[in-house]
């Protein structure tokens, strides 16, 4: 098994880093498996011949598609178009050259957040397009809901094995730190560090009130390895932990700041987007096939990356 990771340096690539490590280490049954973990320097993906060099070099026969233009709420907020754009072209020039080089399995990577902002919940798999997304991040929501397009086209038409995936909001070690453009707990974690060193208030963007789930990513990089073996179905899997840990994000500011040992004020910047107000998503499918996974406690991997942050700050990305 040669199995092409795009994305392979981001958070969720390095997380399958991480705990491929263990496994060639004999802890787990994945030894003898070919991982080659792909970045924008060894292709950039929105570029169709760019893509196909980069097949034809690794002939892989499974991919897991992970690269994507990504970012937090205020990034989505400024560049619509660009995460359209850029997410479009390469979805469809990774699925596409999965079809023409024989991919035996892609597992791609949706989001909880290309959901109906209108809608019931919580929510499941068979809702994703049900109605339009937040106007937030409109062009990333209609881009990964057409992964799901796409996977059902190649296989109505050509029997092709692709899959997708539906993290909530991930975190972890080598997320994106950057304050402006990454997701709220790196952005958090680098500000907590700022307001710390500076002697100033810790600003929470918003009202502290919306409510998501966090999933730790080496969590989700063991789900998506068990995907891997043990998912074959073109219909989309919700990998999520339960609704009873989603917490508000100024829970989440809290354990930061617990974390990052800050003593100072916490004040609440109000005139910031809260964005949209909560995603909670159902994991009963999962829950079906692999009842009894444990996740990390969002305590214990918030204080996990707290650490990585302070002792990696000059090289984090940010
Ligand atoms: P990330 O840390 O921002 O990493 C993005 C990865 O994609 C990097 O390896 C980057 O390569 C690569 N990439 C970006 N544009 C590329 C291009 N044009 N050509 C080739 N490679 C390109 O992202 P992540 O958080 O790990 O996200 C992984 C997947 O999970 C994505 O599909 C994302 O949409 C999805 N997801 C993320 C979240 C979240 O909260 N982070 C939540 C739900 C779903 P370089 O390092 O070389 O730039
Ligand atoms: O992770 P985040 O940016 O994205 O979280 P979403 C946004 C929430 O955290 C909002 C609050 O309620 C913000 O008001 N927040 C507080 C902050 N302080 C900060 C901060 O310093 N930085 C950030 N970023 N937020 C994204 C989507 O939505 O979810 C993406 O826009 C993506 O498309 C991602 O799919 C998973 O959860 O709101």
């Amino acid at each position: 098994m040669k199995i092409l990771v795009t994305g392979g340096s981001g958070l969720v690539g390095s997380g399958i880093k991480r705990v491929t490590n263990n496994y060639s280490k004999g802890h787990y049954l994945y030894e003898g498996r070919e991982f080659y973990f792909a970045t924008s320097s060894d292709g950039n993906l929105v570029n169709y011949e760019e893509t196909k060099s980069l097949f034809e070099k690794i002939k892989p026969t499974h991919v897991i598609h992970l690269a994507a233009k990504v970012g937090g709420l205020f990034s989505n907020l400024r560049q619509n178009v660009e995460f359209f754009n850029d997410n479009m072209d390469i979805n469809r020039n990774v699925l596409h050259c999965c079809y023409l080089y024989k991919v035996e399995k892609c597992i791609s990577c949706l989001s909880t957040c290309i959901f109906p902002n209108k809608t019931t919940y919580p929510i499941d798999e068979t809702m994703i397009h049900n109605g339009g997304p937040h106007e937030s991040n409109i062009g990333y929501s209609y881009a990964k809901r057409m992964i799901d397009v796409i996977n059902h086209c190649y296989n109505s038409q050509y029997g092709c094995n692709f899959t997708s995936i539906i993290p909530t909001n991930i975190y972890g070690p080598n997320d994106n730190f950057n304050i402006e453009d990454g997701h709220v707990i790196p952005g958090l974690i680098h500000k907590c560090y700022l307001a710390k060193e500076k002697n100033e208030d810790f600003v929470i963007w918003g009202s502290g009130t919306p409510l998501r789930q966090f999933i730790y990513a080496d969590d989700l990089a063991r789900l998506i390895l068990w995907c891997l073996d043990n998912y074959d179905n073109h219909e989309p899997i919700i990998l999520s932990v339960d609704e009873e840990d989603e917490v508000s994000i100024k829970e989440v500011a809290l354990l930061v700041a617990k974390h990052m040992n800050f003593e100072g004020n916490i004040v609440f910047d109000s005139s910031k987007s809260d964005g949209q107000f909560k995603k909670t998503a159902n994991n009963k499918k999962l829950r079906s096939i692999y009842p009894d996974y444990k996740f990390q406690s969002i305590e214990n991997g918030i204080k996990t990356t707290c650490d990585w942050f302070k002792k990696n700050f000059e090289n984090a990305r940010k």
